[in-house]
């Protein structure tokens, strides 16, 4: 047996606009998703959030199926347009109970509730403004998570403040493959300050407001060259890893931007958005980083390469090569040892603070037949990749705690509902809910802290 520490701590996670639905209830304004989704083109199908899995009524049931799994913890988003319809301004008591009966439901179960105060659904009325590229989202995302802490502060420990900022900055704003669709290099790198910024000032209000634990959710990456002999490739690397891992994790634990990528950033222009203390503000201490996980990328020095893959600015050159194991739905090769070596690496070059994979799951084109869904492909993923997790453990790694993504099928994004990464089937006609046999075996994983040999 593959034993786990007594104190680790099992569950899953969801998103808000990814489940929720109920777009329109309770005084809830428009986020940049419910445009973008509207946008033709922007998403598979011409799918939207509207109804998801309606898991704004039916989360009782939600969190009983939670409770059936065994989930120690949940990390659920809380959507900033249900709290704060205008961006900033007034609060909407009324989308704040749903926060609170939700985590009262919780804690009748004895799950504990992991919010996450942004999962990329940004007041369009901030967006109207400049979103992430206006300073002014920071200091509004500070305000609303006082607001939130307020409410719900007496009932939960452990925040984490935003999702995944490489998604937002540059695929909401560089690559444009996310909401709000911005293909803009220099707009890029002023929401990823932005959103360090608001992380940053957000950590302080929770703080300041009593919260015991609150930290970051970000998705590093293990970035390797497609040949360990060649020197451009290793250049290549070093330069992703600045763009995609270090740009982030650097200022906010402690060091401030890397060097060489503040540099990268300069042939966009000077970067007006870097005030004096700023740096010290993003580095705000924290007590956890969360880890989401899915797969390594391999890079190669390919001189005439489309630009960074179309989503690393100024990258030129380099080509992410094609996987060539194993993929999931989504086209994403699977390899365990990423996470192991991300783990590691972490551990290694930032000590001291307590990581938790808050994200790890694969799509699969699952099969329904009856109340049976066999997704023998996500056991062996997950298996996998606990595995993983283990390995880091004995390794000496600091990790707290496993979240899977994802609790149920659920809206992915520019895929729709094309891909399924649930743990539970929902079937999007009925809103019926069907445990896959991952979550069965999920459910015995975590009964016996273990996993078999
Ligand atoms: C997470 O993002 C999100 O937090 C969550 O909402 C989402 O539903 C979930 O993952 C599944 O997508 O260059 O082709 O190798 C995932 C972020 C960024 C992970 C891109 C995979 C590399 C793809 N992803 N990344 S590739």
């Amino acid at each position: 047996m593959i034993s786990f520490p007594d104190t680790f701590v099992w569950g899953a996670s969801t998103a808000a606009y990814q489940i929720e639905g109920a777009v329109d209830a309770d005084g809830r304004s428009p986020s940049i998703w419910d445009t973008f989704s509207r946008t033709p083109g922007a998403v598979a199908g011409g799918q939207t959030g509207d109804e998801a899995c309606d898991h704004y009524r039916r989360y009782r049931d939600d969190v009983a199926l939670m409770a059936d799994l065994g989930l120690r913890a949940y990390r659920f988003s809380i959507a900033w347009p249900r709290v704060r319809p205008g961006g900033d301004g007034p609060t909407n008591e009324r989308g704040l109970d749903f926060y609170d009966r939700l985590v009262d439901e919780l804690h009748r179960y004895g799950i504990t509730p992991m919010p996450t105060l942004y999962h990329w659904d940004l007041p369009q009325a901030l967006e109207d403004r400049g979103g992430w590229t206006n300073r002014r989202t920071a200091e509004a995302f500070a305000e609303y998570a006082t607001v939130v802490h307020d409410r719900l502060g007496d009932r939960v420990d452990c925040w984490t403040t935003l999702n995944e900022p490489w998604c937002s900055a540059y695929l909401g704003y560089g690559s444009g493959i996310h909401a709000p669709g911005r293909r803009d290099p220099a707009a890029a790198f002023a929401a990823v300050h932005h959103l360090l910024l608001a992380h940053g000032l957000g950590t302080q209000a929770l703080r300041a407001a009593g919260a015991r634990s609150v930290g970051l959710v970000v998705n590093p990456v293990a970035v390797r060259p497609d040949d360990p002999t060649s020197a451009a490739d290793a250049d290549a690397v070093r330069l992703i890893d600045g763009l995609h891992n270090r740009i982030f994790l650097d200022p906010v634990l402690g060091d401030g931007y890397p060097a060489d990528v503040l540099a990268h950033l300069s042939r966009f222009g000077e970067p007006t958005w870097l005030a004096e203390s700023d740096e010290k503000t993003i580095a705000a201490p924290i007590d956890l980083l969360g880890i989401n996980y899915y797969n390594p990328v391999y890079v190669a020095a390919r001189p005439g390469a489309p630009e960074g893959n179309g989503t690393y600015p100024g990258a030129a050159g380099i080509e992410f090569r094609a996987p060539t194991g194993p993929t999931t739905a989504m086209g994403w090769e699977i390899d365990p040892t990423g996470l192991s070596d991300l783990l590691r690496r972490l551990h290694h070059d930032y000590p001291g603070t307590p990581l938790w994979v808050t994200e790890n799951g694969g799509a699969f084109d699952d099969q329904v037949s009856g109340d049976h869904v066999p997704d023998d492909d996500r056991i062996s993923y997950l298996d996998g990749h606990l595995r993983a997790v283990h390995t880091a453990l004995r390794g000496g790694v600091d990790v707290r705690g496993y979240l899977a993504w994802s609790l149920l099928d659920n809206f992915e994004w520019a895929e729709g509902y094309s891909k399924r990464f649930g743990l539970v089937h929902v079937d999007y006609r009925t809103q019926r809910r069907t445990l896959k046999d991952s979550a069965h075996w999920y459910r015995s994983v975590i009964a016996r802290n273990a996993l078999p040999d």
